[in-house]
Formats: C-alpha cells, structure tokens, sequence
C-alpha cells in the first residue's frame, strides 16, 4: 500500500515539471555595444517538450526585434529576417549553430558588460495555442566571441 502512493505522487510531480517547463531558455547572451551602436544580437540555446516554433520576440530595452538568420550571399555574410524560428519536441535549438539570432534594434540605452537584458520570446505549439516565454541574456564585454560563429558585425 505504501508503495503504491509512492508511485502515485512520483507520477504527479513529472506531469507538474513537464506542463512547467515546456520551453526552456539556457545559456543567453549579448556582446556589449560599442560606443553610438544601437541594436545587438542575442545568442541561446532553445529546447521544448513539445513540437512548436517561436515566432516573436521583443525586449523592453529595444524598439523593435526580430527573429534573424545569417545567410551566405556572393561571399558577404548577410542577415534577415524569419517568420519563425523551428522548435521540434526534445531538440534542443543551439541558435549560434543554425545561423540564427534575435536581433534587438533601436536600443533604448547601450548594453554594458555585465548587466543583463530581458527579452521575451512567443512561441506557437502545433495545436497553435501561444505562449510568453520570459528570458535574460547576460551582457559579455564587447570582445567576446561565439566559437568561431561570429562571421558578421552589426552598425
Ligand atoms: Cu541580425
């Protein structure tokens, strides 16, 4: 009898962990502006319990943001935006790696090393039910690189 209540409550707490924490932000950062810089780039890595997407992203220290991607063209690293970023259940998106990044545009203030900025992500599951996904990136001093990923600069 002990046993089974055991069982039931084990049971209870992975169905509250899992409807908790069905996309997880890890490992967010910025590299701090260089002086009359006004936008910057976030990199993360993203994962979900379920197949989704995210298709917004805003931060209040921006006037506007966007979901980016680097793509190679005639041998110049150029950037643009996507509708959405890929979120499938259990793969974990490394945004660095795929190219992509959140773009925050029309910075209210400069980022200083060490601070951190809050961003806020939408995410769309496939039964299209939305949801806010609250987030911070930690600001790294300007010379900061990304393993070799950084291919661009943004003016
Ligand atoms: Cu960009």
């Amino acid at each position: 009898m002990k046993r089974l209540i055991l069982v039931g409550v084990v049971g209870l707490l992975a169905a509250f962990s899992a409807a908790a924490a069905e996309v997880k932000v890890t490992g967010a950062w910025a590299r701090a502006t260089a002086p009359g810089q006004d936008s910057a780039s976030i990199q993360c890595v993203l994962s979900s319990g379920k197949d989704a997407r995210v298709v917004a992203v805003s931060s209040p220290v921006a006037g506007s943001s966007e979901l980016h991607r680097m793509m190679q063209m005639n041998g110049m690293m150029m950037m643009h935006a996507v509708k959405a970023l890929p979120l499938p259940a259990n793969k974990p998106l490394d945004l660095a790696t795929e190219g992509y990044h959140l773009m925050l545009m029309g910075l209210k203030q400069p980022l200083k090393a060490g601070d951190s900025v809050a961003f806020t992500l939408t995410v769309e599951f496939a039964d299209k039910h939305r949801e806010q996904v609250e987030a911070s990136a930690d600001i790294k001093p300007l010379t900061a690189t990304t393993e070799g990923h950084e291919h661009h600069h943004h003016h």
